[in-house]
């Protein structure tokens, strides 16, 4: 029998949705937090094979998710295409900034991002080879507006200010740096679903703060360009973009990228995605991630108000974000129990 995360991007209405978390493997996990400093950091946890898988695997095993999440992270593309990567403790992650059209032109060419990114393929095989069967394997990349203002920024920034910036003084310099990440996400993708991935998610966290033609341009057509490439390589394979605080534009979003699965933030109103994006196919979401920290009776009637609210169509349940390093883990098994009972 296909694995149910697949029949649901697959278009299927079923009785009880697949259910996994984004930052499923994290900081709220002892197990997690074990082999972290097993590896000694984070970035030493990413690159090292069989470390990424097991820490992969341990929500697999402690919850029973129908879907594993490969653990990497969006900034391995920059470093693969030759930005500095470093991670503050407590503080978050560092680049080497991108400010002017001569720092593009130092970046790496696309296709020299799998030497880097070589092992994270290992880490691939080596789950699909010990995933159980009814587990699907989800690779994932950041999408090209999110990683650029990462690579503009030298960081995490609350309003994306700098890459705004940029966007506005040198547009070509912009787009150019957007068209290079593209060519190596699509680069990237193709090897994570030779080497095993059955089903691949965009994350395009900061798309809420392209407005208008911008939203068009940087996150709507890196995403089509980056679909149809996946599919032509792969045709069949699954693909879930996550353009979070998209709000309105979440209508429509899935027809304009040839996304087969929209995932939703919790900003968007359960029954209103019913209505106006559910139409064209199945949605993922959309639990705000601080019931996993609160629980309580509210825990349980949000995650059954949603699943209820997408019944009626195609639907992955997911939380609307990360998972905090402070939830406590009863409260996803509760989660678990709540969208399966409802
Ligand atoms: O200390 C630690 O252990 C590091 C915490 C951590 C983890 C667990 C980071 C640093 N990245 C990850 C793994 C990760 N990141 C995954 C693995 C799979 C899973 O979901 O379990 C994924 C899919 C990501 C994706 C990611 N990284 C995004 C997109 C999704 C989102 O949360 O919006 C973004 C924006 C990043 C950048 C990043 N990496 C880490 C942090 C703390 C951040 C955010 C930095 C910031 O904006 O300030």
């Amino acid at each position: 029998m296909t694995k149910l995360l697949l029949r649901a991007l697959a278009g299927e209405t079923l009785p009880t949705p697949p259910i996994w978390m984004m930052r499923q493997a994290g900081r709220y996990l002892p197990e997690y937090r074990a082999t972290r400093a097993q590896a000694g950091d984070f970035l030493s946890l990413c690159y090292n094979p069989e470390l990424a898988a097991e820490v992969t695997l341990q929500p697999i095993r402690r919850f029973g998710f129908d879907a594993a999440i490969l653990f990497a992270d969006i900034l391995l593309v920059p470093q693969a295409l030759g930005a500095d990567l470093w991670f503050v403790q407590g503080e978050g992650p560092r680049l080497s900034t991108i400010t002017s059209a001569a720092d593009l032109s130092a970046l790496k060419p696309a296709d020299d991002v799998h030497e880097t990114l070589s092992p994270i393929y290992e880490t691939v095989r080596i789950l699909a080879g010990e995933l159980p069967p009814q587990t699907a394997l989800i690779g994932f990349a950041g999408a090209p507006w999110t990683v650029a203002t990462y690579m503009i920024a030298g960081r995490g920034t609350p309003d994306q200010g700098p890459a705004h910036a940029f966007k506005a003084a040198d547009r070509s310099a912009f787009a150019a740096l957007i068209d290079r990440i593209t060519e190596a996400t699509i680069l990237y993708l193709s090897a994570q679903i030779e080497a095993g991935a059955e089903v691949v998610k965009l994350f395009d966290s900061w798309a809420g703060s392209l407005a208008g033609d911008d939203f068009d341009a940087f996150a709507v057509a890196p995403a089509r360009r980056i679909i149809a490439a996946l599919k032509t390589r792969h045709p069949g394979i699954p693909v879930i973009a996550f353009p979070r605080e998209a709000g309105d534009r979440y209508v429509g979003f899935a027809r304009a990228t040839g996304a087969d699965c929209v995932a939703l933030d919790n900003s968007v109103d359960a029954e209103w995605a019913a209505r106006n994006v559910q139409v064209d196919g199945c949605v993922q979401g959309n639990l705000a991630p601080h019931h996993m920290v609160t629980g309580g009776p509210d825990l349980k009637a949000e995650a059954q108000r949603i699943t209820r609210a997408l019944r009626g169509g195609p639907h992955v349940f997911n939380l609307g974000h990360g998972i905090t390093p402070d939830a406590d883990p009863d409260n996803v098994a509760r989660m678990i129990e709540a969208v399966r009972s409802a």
